[in-house]
């Protein structure tokens, strides 16, 4: 089996799949796709013209959250979402408050259409408060049975939340403390910290 990873160096949602095959080492080969490619050769990868996209033998997917069930599907990984149906909505719950509430406003391309006139530093100081704040409304969901995000093992909700945060702190927000708590504890797990990429 053939599995190319066509991510991006300090893409949130690729980082979401990176942290995803590399804990549970799965064998893949990582495509980085540049800015100006983008735009134009990456489209006949993925006519949506966002990173992360998978190819598992030639069939190509985009969105991370429809490539974690795919893989997650077809056993290609441990399940990182969850072991019971609550379980998993749970999980499901919180990585789409992530990658539709929290991230999908802030990308570049959604400033760029709703404020094409703001400067580089204001748009990083925007990004940064915008996932704090909705990082805080996420917070009274999260970290109820234990240390982990939901229930009381690493999931693919650890992944989302922990990796959003993470490009809050790139902006330059100042930490919140139950994020820099929770990405503290996974650190601690060996398998998880080997396995988080380091952008
Ligand atoms: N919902 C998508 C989001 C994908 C996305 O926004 N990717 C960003 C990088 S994190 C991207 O490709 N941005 C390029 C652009 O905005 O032009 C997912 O989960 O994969």
């Amino acid at each position: 089996m053939k599995i190319i990873l066509y991510s991006a160096t300090g893409s949130n949602s690729s980082e979401r799949i990176e942290w995803l095959l590399e804990y549970n080492q799965v064998d893949y080969q990582r495509i980085e796709v540049d800015s100006n490619s983008l735009t134009t050769s990456y489209l006949s990868i993925n006519p949506l013209g966002f990173v992360p996209s998978l190819s598992v033998d030639g069939f190509m997917l985009s969105e991370s959250m429809a490539i974690a069930e795919y893989i997650d599907e077809q056993h290609l990984t441990t399940t990182l979402l969850g072991s019971s149906s609550q379980e998993r909505a749970r999980i499901r719950q919180v990585c789409e408050f992530v990658n539709s509430g929290i991230h999908a406003p802030q990308n570049r391309t959604a400033i760029k259409y709703w404020q094409p006139n703001l400067d580089e530093s204001t748009k990083k100081v925007m990004r940064g408060r915008w996932i704090i704040e909705s990082l805080k409304r996420l917070e009274k969901t999260l970290f109820q049975e234990s240390q982990f995000a939901i229930g009381l093992s690493f999931s693919l909700a650890d992944i989302y939340v922990a990796s959003i945060y993470k490009k809050a702190l790139q902006h330059g927000s100042e930490e919140y403390i139950a994020f820099t708590s929770h990405l503290n504890w996974l650190r601690t797990q060996e398998a998880i910290l080997r396995a988080e990429p380091k952008t």
